[in-house]
């Protein structure tokens, strides 16, 4: 019997593209999307659908014992700039969604997780350039903190009861499908939109500041990577580093020039920056690269060329 899978959060950025990838691996009904809310008319029609509160374990449970789940993707989190507005809600919800699912799994209901980490993990005493997948992690935002006990609780879970989880710190991510909400890389996504629409964008960042970026076929492709992955591959169970892109404002700007050239930027930085300061400017993902053969397709210009291409189609509609 095949593989049958619970994706809680799956109508945000990233759970509403891992949903139809992932249906298009296993197939729709092995697929199970789940949200607090309702989503995309495609991703409703496409498969089953549950209304769950991640934050509820009797709701999570639930939905893991009615459709017989084997593994769990819990992409339910509150980001970045969000989280600093409401420091205890994203406490809760980052922490008490993961313990839900990392305790079912340690019941022998579900027999893989897996939960997104981010480069919010590392702070501003990481080294910037290249960040090492062992190095200081001293986190400055509520995000980072959650995420990176988070972190530690998968290690323990691992280590002491043998809950088969995996985990990625996920770049910012950049796609045309569905917004990003809440995190401070959403620039990155904002840019092409204006950049159609009004040919002029006002960056909430600094033009060099450089952080570390991925186009979501990438993270897709990373994801699915690590959990079709032998165990034995995945060595490291608190998270794995996973670069892609590193860019500036600037470059990004300079880039859709190329395709747009009346495009213009300004920058207005606001708290935004203080968080995009902390984090890295790229990521060494050696590790990744070497256990479980990762390594990204798209580049700046490629991605670009996807994003405007595509968004001008779905903008036109
Ligand atoms: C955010 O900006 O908060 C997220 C992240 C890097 O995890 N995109």
């Amino acid at each position: 019997m095949s593989t049958k899978i619970l994706i809680i959060g799956a109508c945000g950025q990233i759970g509403s593209e891992l949903t139809m990838k992932l249906r298009e691996i296993y197939g729709n009904d092995q697929v199970v999307a789940s949200d607090i809310r309702e989503g995309k008319p495609e991703l409703m029609a496409s498969g089953p659908f549950e209304i769950v509160n991640a934050m509820e374990f009797e709701q999570v449970a639930q939905a893991v014992e009615k459709h017989q789940i084997d593994e769990v993707y819990l992409m339910a989190a509150m980001l970045s700039a969000t989280a600093e507005k409401n420091p205890a809600f994203a406490w809760d919800l980052n922490m008490n969604s993961l313990f839900h699912v990392l305790n079912l799994a340690k019941e022998g209901k579900i027999k893989k997780v897996f939960w997104p980490s981010s480069i919010a993990v590392f702070g501003p005493t990481t080294p910037r350039i290249n960040t090492p997948q062992y190095t200081v992690m001293e986190p400055s935002t509520v995000y980072g903190i959650s995420k990176q006990t988070g972190e530690r609780w998968c290690e323990y879970y691992h280590a002491k009861f043998g809950v088969d989880v995996r985990s990625i710190r996920y770049p910012g991510l950049i796609s045309w499908t569905t917004p990003p909400g809440g995190g401070t890389t959403d620039y990155a996504v904002d840019i092409y939109y204006k950049a159609l629409e009004d040919k002029k964008y006002t960056c909430f960042l600094a033009e060099n500041t450089a952080l570390p970026m991925m186009y979501m076929d990438d993270a897709l492709a990373a994801t699915v990577a690590i959990m079709q992955a032998p165990a034995e591959k995945v060595k490291i169970r608190s998270s794995y580093n996973l670069g892609g892109i590193s860019f500036t404002p600037a470059e990004i700007a300079a880039e859709i020039k190329t395709h747009i050239p009346e495009f213009t930027i300004d920058y207005a930085p606001d708290f935004r920056q203080a968080i995009a300061d902390s984090w890295p400017a790229s990521i060494d993902d050696t590790a990744a690269q070497t256990d479980w053969n990762w390594k990204h397709q798209y580049d700046l210009k490629s991605m670009t060329q996807v994003m405007l291409d595509n968004l001008a189609i779905s903008l036109s509609k």
